[in-house]
């Protein structure tokens, strides 16, 4: 594949940047922090998404320090919104891990020290790993994870519901907040909302809650979706509706028109 070979060069070239999406508190409409989302300037191909690049990443191994300068760089982005002092509440972080960064032995170690250079409580991160990734794993595998989330560290479970979703599973993961697929959102688009989709949203909402995870809804477009998801109990939601995914200088500039 022609990508593979300009990968990595392109991290040592400094052509990868990242966009910020909000995550928005539902009931009161206030921005609580960001999803970091890496993109690729390719000197021919233009912007390139995660999809086009991560799976490489992945097989060539270049993940690794590519997640971590995906996390040095966020972190470093989460001090300036906190130090710039123009959002209401401090900014966290999100940062997707993919199943290699969970097994890199240093996860734990580099983490921290990356926290601690930025300055953030480890509370102003949190990690986003798949359903996918986790399936299967045993208490080892899991350990990194478990001290992450130890220390304050928050686990968000991505694309929740797409998955195996054996729910009793969640119990044993060191996760506090699920990330509902937008898969389910799209059934919140009319009014009255779909009942069975309301239904299901319900089921997961208050199993979540129940277990003391908070629930984050993905692809939220409209405000219909927002105002039935805001309903069902949902916590925080994520979409187009608020925002695009975009630059770093926007977070505050939408935080502060939420007033
Ligand atoms: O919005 P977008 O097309 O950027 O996201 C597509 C997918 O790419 C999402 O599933 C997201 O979790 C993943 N993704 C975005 N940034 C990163 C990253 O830094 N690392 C990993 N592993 N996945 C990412
Ligand atoms: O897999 P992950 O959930 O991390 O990926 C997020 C992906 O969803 C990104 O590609 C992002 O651009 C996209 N996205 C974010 N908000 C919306 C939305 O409101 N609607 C749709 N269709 N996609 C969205
Ligand atoms: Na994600
Ligand atoms: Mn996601």
């Amino acid at each position: 594949h022609s990508l593979t070979n300009g990968l990595p060069a392109a991290l040592e070239n400094g052509e990868f940047f990242i966009e910020y999406q909000p995550l928005v508190r539902l009931t009161d409409g206030s921005v609580r922090g960001a999803e970091a989302l890496v993109r690729w300037l390719h000197p021919v191909h233009g912007v390139l998404g995660p999809d086009q690049f991560i799976p490489l990443a992945e097989s060539t191994g270049l993940i690794v320090p590519l997640g971590r300068w995906v996390l040095e760089e966020a972190a470093r982005q989460a001090r300036a919104w906190r130090s710039e002092g123009k959002c209401r509440a401090p900014m966290r972080v999100n940062v997707n891990l993919s199943p290699s960064q969970l097994r890199y032995p240093s996860l734990v170690a580099e983490t921290v020290a990356v926290l601690e250079n930025a300055g953030l409580p480890p509370s102003a991160l949190c990690l986003e790993v798949t359903e996918n990734a986790l399936i299967g794993a045993d208490e080892e595998e899991l350990r990194p994870l478990r001290q992450l989330a130890d220390m304050g560290v928050d686990i968000a479970l991505d694309d929740f519901g797409t998955g195996y979703s054996n729910l009793s599973y969640l119990r044993r993961l060191p996760v506090s907040t699920l990330k509902l697929d937008r898969s389910f959102t799209r059934g919140m688009q009319c009014s009255p909302a779909d009942p069975v989709d309301v239904k299901i949203v319900e089921g997961i909402v208050s199993l979540a809650h129940t277990l003391d995870l908070s629930v984050t809804v993905e692809g939220v477009e409209t405000g219909t979706q927002a105002e039935h998801l805001r309903g069902l109990g949902c916590d925080t939601a994520q979409g187009w509706y608020y925002a695009r995914p975009g630059p770093p200088e926007r977070l505050c500039a939408s935080a502060s028109a939420d007033a």
